[in-house]
């Protein structure tokens, strides 16, 4: 090879290095590209799997909850009830993330159940007080207007003595007669509680716990008892019920209802005339099988006559204490407030014979007369231990007089 032979191949030579390196820098980048674009195809392929999953999981979870719980309550509007509901709760300590749905809803019921008994009570009660501080005049339309709502003579007497003292004492502003008249109002209400030693009224567990729901007829105790079965059931304790009211007819099928609706076992006799006494006898059986923590028991609340019925409750007792020496046996009395001062009567008539340990105060909604259940508290001395105010199976809560007494005397 000559020089300039020499010269021009390697002017080619480096053309062609030029030109491979540039081929291969594009067989690599082709190489590269398509391995992005699989890479892509991948991600894409993998996302669809999961947008896939995803709407089964949702379609899975909306079928879940609604076999788990068809009682769910909805949040409602953010309005004045819901207001009113969240700072009573605020006012009883709870933080902002402890409070529930089902509070709220309940609080709301509550307050508008005892709307009637407010109208004609605290309504005027604010109309008569203002903003000007308390009178003895106001003081005399006080009395009359806690007469006129069922709270009772004594429990009226002892309110009104309490406000006269303080009033010989001090000047008493509108808002200060209010708050007083509250604290006195709980009071009362809480007296027998505290006195019971039991603040709220919870099966104990280990041991079986018996509740009798007594009361004359038409108060409401199955309803109470299918909301009471619901209400344990939903606390975990195991529970069972026994329809023990065999003198009306279809009491059973009632109460089955119930049963099935809080998904708790009835136990019954459905022959004719069965004895309610050998029917809590095979449910209490049933009930040591099954290591249940309550067994709740309904009743009769008519018979022939009334020395029956109390034959009835005692014959029934009697089977629970030879049969389970160390069950803690509750009899509860369901009362109708929208009775008024014919189930205080009824009340006193029971609490003589029947050895009851609390009081169920129902059909608080839609009734002007919430205040007898003060009456009940003052006069008979009974502890409140649940109250109900509707219906449907979430409508009956544990008794709590704060509660109680702030949905009274709600000023709006
Ligand atoms: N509005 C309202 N109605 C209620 C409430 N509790 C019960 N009721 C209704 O009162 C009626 C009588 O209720 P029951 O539970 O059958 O009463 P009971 O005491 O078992 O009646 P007997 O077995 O006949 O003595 C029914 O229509 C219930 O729906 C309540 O809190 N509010
Ligand atoms: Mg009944």
């Amino acid at each position: 090879m000559t020089n300039n032979e020499s010269d021009s191949s390697r002017e080619w030579a480096s053309q062609a290095y030029a030109l491979l390196k540039q081929k291969q820098e594009l067989k690599k980048q082709e190489q590269v590209k398509a391995e992005e674009l699989k890479a892509e195809e991948q991600v894409k392929a993998e996302e669809q799997v999961k947008a896939e999953e995803q709407v089964k999981a949702e379609v899975n979870k909306k079928n879940y909850s609604n076999l788990q719980d068809d009682t769910e309550v909805k949040l409602g509007e953010f309005d004045d009830d819901f207001t009113w509901s969240a700072m009573v709760l605020a006012a009883q300590g709870k933080k902002v993330n402890q409070i529930s749905i089902d509070e709220i809803d309940w609080l709301s019921k509550l307050r508008r159940g005892l709307e009637e008994t407010r109208k004609g009570f605290v309504s005027e009660l604010l109309d008569k007080l203002g903003d000007d501080p308390l009178t003895p005049e106001s003081l005399d339309d006080l009395e009359t207007l806690l007469i006129r709502a069922d709270v009772g003579i004594d429990s009226t007497d002892k309110v009104i003595n309490s406000l006269r003292k303080k009033l010989n004492e001090e000047v008493v502003g509108g808002e200060e007669g209010i708050k007083f008249l509250k604290d006195e109002l709980r009071a009362i209400i809480e007296k027998p509680i505290k006195n019971s030693g039991t603040n709220i009224l919870a099966p104990q567990k280990g041991k079986l716990n018996v509740w009798l729901i007594v009361g004359v007829n038409g108060v409401g105790k199955t309803t109470t008892l299918g909301k009471l079965a619901y209400l344990s059931s939903k606390s975990n304790y195991k529970t069972l019920i026994a329809a023990a009211d065999t003198f009306r007819a279809a009491a059973v099928e009632q109460l089955q209802v119930w049963g099935d609706r809080s998904k708790v076992d009835v136990i019954s006799n459905q022959s004719k005339n069965a004895d309610p006494a050998a029917v809590v006898f095979d449910a209490i059986i049933a009930a040591k099988k099954r290591k249940s923590d309550l067994l709740l028991v309904d009743t009769a609340g008519r018979l022939q006559n009334k020395n029956n019925l109390m034959d009835e409750l005692s014959k029934i007792k009697k089977i629970i204490d030879k049969k389970v020496p160390d069950a803690i046996i509750e009899s509860l009395l369901v009362l109708d407030a929208s009775q008024g001062q014919n189930g205080l009567k009824q009340a006193k008539s029971f609490a003589k014979s029947a050895n009851l340990s609390g009081a169920i105060i129902t059909k608080l909604d839609g009734t002007s007369r919430g205040g007898v259940s003060l009456a009940v508290s003052a006069e008979v001395n009974l502890p409140i231990r649940f109250i109900g105010a509707g219906e449907g199976i979430k409508d009956l809560r544990p008794f709590n007089s704060f509660e109680f007494v702030e949905a009274l005397l709600a000023d709006r």
